[in-house]
């Protein structure tokens, strides 16, 4: 009888591993008037997939939803002390792709987005996310967007109010 705890407990171990993002509430800063909301991205913010993460999130473990029309911040800042990373919009796309030289959006990409920000460097980036479908934030030093660097970014036509969540890895 003692031991059936302990079994239940061995037996959850594995799926701690596959637990979701811890999503911090402070990354995402809602003005329903204005129809902006701010997002807190940092690059490398942790050592998850060689520092190419961004929120410590990769292959689509993080998921934006904007209401289409919205204006959308990006606060995007490098904190990989190794790496140099970038941020940009592209079409959802498996497999995902090698490089992309523009977004899929005016203006929704940091600069020189091909050769990246380097460490502990930091950009606002600023657009209308104006079509909504299904997208990408990613990041467009080739090579790391297939490596993983992407989450998911989804311009809703039906979504009242922007949303960030974790959700299940898909690469
Ligand atoms: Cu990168």
């Amino acid at each position: 009888m003692r031991l059936a705890p302990l079994l239940l407990f061995v037996a959850a171990a594995p799926l701690a591993s596959q637990s979701l993002l811890k999503v911090d509430p402070a990354w995402l800063k809602t003005d329903s008037a204005a129809k902006k909301v701010e997002v807190t991205l940092t690059a490398g913010l942790t050592a998850t997939n060689g520092g190419m993460n961004f929120d410590g999130a990769s292959g689509g473990s993080l998921t934006l939803t904007v209401p289409a029309k919205w204006t959308v911040v990006l606060h995007f800042r490098n904190n990989d002390q190794v790496l140099p990373h970038s941020v940009m919009v592209i079409p959802a796309a498996i497999p995902v792709p090698v490089s992309v030289s523009r977004p899929a959006m005016p203006h929704a990409a940091t600069r020189n987005p091909d050769q990246g920000l380097s460490s502990d460097t930091h950009e606002d980036v600023q657009f209308v996310a104006e079509q909504a479908g299904a997208y990408y934030l990613y990041c467009a030093v080739p090579g790391h967007g297939a490596a993983g660097m992407w989450i998911h970014f989804d311009v809703s036509g039906t979504a009242a109010r922007p949303e960030l969540m974790a959700t299940p890895k898909s690469q």
